[in-house]
């Protein structure tokens, strides 16, 4: 089965500039900006900038370059707020909700960077 992309979501519409987002950062592939309910100090959402409803979906069909991009974004993001554990930092959680079970609300690609508190343990 294909994946069904919505462009009228609301991530679609942030990189659209149709609504307005607190940018963190943007390179040629991906775009980050702050979660407009934050659950942690530091709570980042980054988004690859191609349509890509879930997780898998962008892990298997985008390409070399923008998962590099993507993954090289959250690591430079991590970096700048200063929660990287190797050097330092007190650490960071990163959340792919993806699909019904895990509760998706935005049918785009998105992975929460969460920080700046005591995260607690998740997988028991
Ligand atoms: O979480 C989707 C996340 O997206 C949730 O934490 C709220 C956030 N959200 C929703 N609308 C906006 C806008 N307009 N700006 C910033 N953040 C937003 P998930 O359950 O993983 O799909």
């Amino acid at each position: 089965m294909a994946y069904a992309y919505d462009p009228e979501n609301i991530f679609a519409k942030i990189l659209r500039g149709e609504i307005p987002s607190t940018k963190v950062t943007e390179t040629e592939h991906s775009f980050a900006f702050r979660d407009i309910t934050p659950q942690a100090p530091d709570h980042v959402l980054v988004i690859p900038k191609g349509p890509y409803v879930c997780f898998d979906h962008f892990a298997l069909e985008a390409s070399d370059a923008e998962i590099i991009d993507f993954n090289r974004t959250v690591g430079e993001i991590c970096k700048e707020l200063g929660v990287q554990p190797g050097e330092g930092g007190n650490g960071y959680r990163l959340i792919a909700n993806s699909g019904e079970a895990a509760v998706q609300e935005v049918p785009h690609m998105h992975v929460h960077i969460l920080a700046g508190r005591p995260l607690g343990r998740m997988l028991n």
